[in-house]
């Protein structure tokens, strides 16, 4: 299954619009402009639907909207900052040049600081109490100096270097695993799930993200720019799940963690359905 399961097109159509209601268009203010300009720029949505999948498995999907777009703020403003000179000096996102090359670094930098202010902004005025201080805990150690910001500043201090494998996947489990983990974790959580229930979505979706960022670096050997949305051959000089295990080595790389993420679904069975066709979905996808 290289393109999205089916059922993905509505949750996107909902994920897109609480998107454009969080951060409104406001015309002649230039950082909210770039941060729509991300935010609201063709994507997967990939986390926002881990999050309602999540939720609706543990029994009620009516809370988990806002937390689906904070982690789709998170996501976009770490892709401002990765796309930057200083970090990959990339030239495309999501199909259109990058923001630095629309805005400038400075309303690039500003505008990703504006979406990760947004992202916890928007927990607090839609959550209340405990549930409230969990989910932006949560969102802010899958951010912090062991997750996303620990992973980057791995990977971009490491280019020259020969990374070992448990280096690799360290980076990556930090830089993307651990969001996905994250999401899974807040969808259960919303939803009021048990501690059994969010500790086999949380190990299906760490397991689902480091496939994520595997068939990643596959795509940026064998991709297209029309598939994926962004340069590609951009990762020549770095050490990758491409360069260590080859292009066949890291699919079934891919798939082996596909397989593991969708174990961990077994105590839900059948009703697990839509995560597992995701988990399909991230072992063959070309986007
Ligand atoms: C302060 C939020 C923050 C981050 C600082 C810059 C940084 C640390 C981390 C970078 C994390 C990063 C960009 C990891 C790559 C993850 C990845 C595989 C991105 C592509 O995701 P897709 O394919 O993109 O889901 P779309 O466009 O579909 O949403």
């Amino acid at each position: 299954m290289s393109s999205l399961p089916r059922f993905f097109a509505a949750y996107q159509d909902a994920i897109s619009d609480a998107l454009d209601a969080m951060v409104p268009a406001t015309p002649g203010r230039l950082v909210a402009d770039a941060m729509r300009y991300t935010l609201l720029a063709p994507s997967k949505r990939v986390r926002a639907v881990v999050v309602l999948l999540a939720a609706e498995l543990c029994g009620r999907a009516d809370r988990a909207m806002a937390a689906a777009c904070a982690v789709e703020a998170i996501h976009a403003s770490s892709l401002i900052l990765d796309d930057l000179p200083c970090m990959d000096d990339a030239p495309l996102r999501r199909g259109r040049p990058t923001v630095h090359t629309v805005h400038g670094e400075a309303v690039a930098i500003l505008a990703a600081f504006g979406l990760l202010n947004e992202a916890y902004a928007h927990l607090n005025r839609h959550y209340d109490g405990a549930l409230c201080t969990t989910l932006t805990a949560l969102y802010a150690d899958a951010v912090g100096l062991d997750g996303l910001i620990a992973g980057q500043a791995e990977d971009v201090l490491a280019t020259d270097d020969l990374l070992s494998f448990d280096t690799l996947e360290r980076i990556h489990r930090r830089k993307t695993g651990v969001l996905f983990g994250a999401a899974a974790t807040a969808g259960a959580l919303s939803a009021g799930g048990s501690p059994e229930d969010i500790a086999a979505l949380t190990a299906y979706a760490k397991n689902l993200g480091l496939a994520f960022q595997v068939v990643d670096d596959l795509l940026d050997v064998v991709g297209t720019p029309e598939e994926t949305g962004k340069a590609v051959r951009h990762d020549a000089r770095k050490t990758t799940f491409v360069s260590f295990s080859g292009v066949e080595g890291a699919r079934e790389l891919a798939q082996e963690l596909c397989r593991t993420a969708t174990q961990a679904l077994k105590p839900f069975g059948a009703r697990a359905a839509r995560l597992g066709a995701l988990a399909d979905f991230v072992a063959a996808r070309r986007l």
